[in-house]
């Protein structure tokens, strides 16, 4: 048993990008599931003051920020190849991850938000979801900027850099899952529909998914 707990909510997408790492590494792990209520229970917000879902346990020793424990698990267990130590080849699985953590995630958040009725504090289907033309309107407002950002990655791909998977793939596979399945047109922005059918056909995300996957009432 390598003593890893995850504090996680089956919706959150921040939580699936730290389950499949794990889950690819091939550590066990335990789950505790954080209640999506404003109030987050005192054990989650002991670990992680901010509340944010997930937070890590590896033994004593405790983290938060989903991208920052993909970090910590690729160097814990040695895997170069999925956060290299050279440090161009570094810097440019983090230019992916800050980008997507600055730019990409807050684009794609405006229609999901709607989509999924999500109030923050309050999670999922906390309002009624706004009908799909109006989701796919927001998306379509957006893909100017996504195509910006998708400029970023590898041309053409399918990974988002190095020619192969990366903790920058792995980082994005749960939110492209939720595109692939949303009432947008993903053709709006091509390199990012390669890169979603590319991260969603992953194994472990594929093991992953009947557990979580899009969330649902
Ligand atoms: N930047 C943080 C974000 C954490 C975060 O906001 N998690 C969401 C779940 S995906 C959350 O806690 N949502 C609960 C809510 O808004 O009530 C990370 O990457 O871990």
């Amino acid at each position: 048993m390598s003593g890893l707990v995850l504090h996680d909510h089956p919706w959150s997408s921040n939580a699936q990008k730290a389950r499949l790492m794990l889950d690819l590494l091939g550590l066990e792990y335990e789950t505790r599931e954080v209640p999506f209520e404003a109030e987050r229970a005192e054990w989650h917000v002991a670990i992680n003051p901010v509340g944010g879902i997930p937070a890590l346990l590896d033994g004593e020793f405790a983290l938060a920020e989903s991208n920052t424990i993909l970090r910590y698990l690729a160097d814990r267990e040695g895997r170069d190849d999925l956060y290299p130590r050279d440090p161009q080849a570094r810097a440019r699985v983090d230019w992916v991850l800050d980008l997507w953590g600055i730019m990409v995630r807050p684009a794609l958040f405006g229609y999901e938000s709607q989509q999924y009725g999500i109030v923050p504090g309050l999670g999922l289907f906390a309002k009624d979801p706004l009908p799909p033309d109006e989701v796919a309107a927001l998306f379509a407002a957006q893909a100017p900027k996504l195509n910006r950002a998708m400029a970023v990655l590898d041309d053409p791909g399918p990974w988002a850099c190095h020619g192969r998977v990366t903790i920058a793939d792995l980082a994005a596979t749960p939110v492209l899952h939720r595109a692939l399945h949303a009432p947008i047109d993903l053709d709006l922005v091509p390199r990012m529909r390669v890169w979603a059918e590319a991260t969603n056909a992953l194994p472990h995300w594929q093991a992953l998914i009947p557990g979580c996957g899009v969330p649902d009432r």
